[in-house]
């Protein structure tokens, strides 16, 4: 933060640009265990959740993101009882998976209890999701938690930061397997999967190492001002061979619930797997 004005640079992954929102109020800077967490008032935004100096939410924009990676894969799942967030230590995910009546248990894994506790104080309207009478909060590694799993849940969503810092091995094909190995039958999984503008090739690689553990896997996105470059992708995954990922399932619920979503509605799931010329034509070449 500089001169009342908060830069994301980071020149791994975004080289010689850089994300700045004008600072009214800093109102947390801690070092937790894992990552830097800043939580600043915004001139225009609401308040700013940052983790080793890169956004992960604002009050205003924070709902493209979390209603696309969540309604993605629970509206691929026929009937969505146990589903698993990693990642998402901010709530908004959960908030968004317990919109669907069929859902018994909304589980948690977030590596860090200082995303939890800030996300309370100052992010109340994400952290509701945390407090839902569904929802059981646990503070582990992603990964590990995951590994204790078997044929457990229905969809899993990972929410999680850039592949720089705790995140790396939530990028990687054996992720994938555990992921499979977690989930039930016909299982659906979403994950973050980055910006075509910045990270073709990790794209790439993530839909590689996808496409060798499940039947389907896909790339799906949203658009939201405050990730770099405006933008960000999700993979999309199911067990089920059969399933064609963009076509939403249950859409009768969808039209009867439609006032609970700001962004995502059918045409938008079908529309968010379409990619422009250059960048299918990048993630089909080998
Ligand atoms: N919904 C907010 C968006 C996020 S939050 C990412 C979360 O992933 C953070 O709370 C972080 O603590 C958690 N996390 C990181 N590594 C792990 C891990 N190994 N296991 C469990 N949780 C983890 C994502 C924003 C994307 C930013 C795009 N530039």
């Amino acid at each position: 933060i500089k001169d009342g004005w908060f830069r994301e640079v980071s020149d791994e992954l975004w080289p010689g640009q850089a994300m700045t929102l004008r600072v009214n109020e800093i109102l947390h800077v801690e070092k937790s265990k894992y990552q830097d967490v800043l939580v600043f008032e915004s001139s225009n935004y609401g308040n700013v959740l940052v983790l080793d100096g890169v956004i992960q939410a604002t009050e205003r924009d924070e709902f493209a993101y979390q209603e696309m990676i969540t309604h993605l894969a629970m509206y691929n799942h026929p009937n969505p009882k146990r589903v698993l967030v990693i990642g998402g230590g901010d709530g908004g995910v959960l908030r968004e998976v317990v919109k669907h009546e069929c859902v018994e248990e909304a589980v948690l894994c977030d590596i860090d209890e200082c995303v939890i506790r800030v996300s309370k104080k100052y992010l109340p309207s994400m952290a509701v999701g945390l407090q839902h009478p569904k929802a059981k909060v646990h503070v582990e590694d992603g990964f590990k938690f995951l590994a204790q799993y078997k044929n457990h849940f229905d969809v899993i969503i990972t929410d999680s930061s850039d592949p720089e810092g705790p995140a790396e091995s939530l990028f990687q094909k054996p992720y994938f397997e555990l992921l499979n190995d977690a989930l039930t039958e016909n299982g659906v999984i979403t994950t973050q999967a980055e910006n075509i503008w910045l990270h073709m090739p990790l794209i790439r690689d993530l839909k590689k190492a996808c496409g060798e553990v499940f039947p389907v896997a896909e790339y799906a996105y949203t658009t939201i001002p405050t990730y770099p470059s405006g933008q960000i992708g999700f993979m999309v995954c199911s067990k089920d061979a059969s399933r064609k990922v963009n076509e939403p399932l249950r859409i009768n619920n969808l039209e009867e619930e439609k006032d609970k979503f700001r962004y995502y509605n059918a045409e938008i799931h079908r529309a968010s797997f379409v990619l422009p010329t250059w960048a299918r034509t990048f993630l089909n070449e080998k």
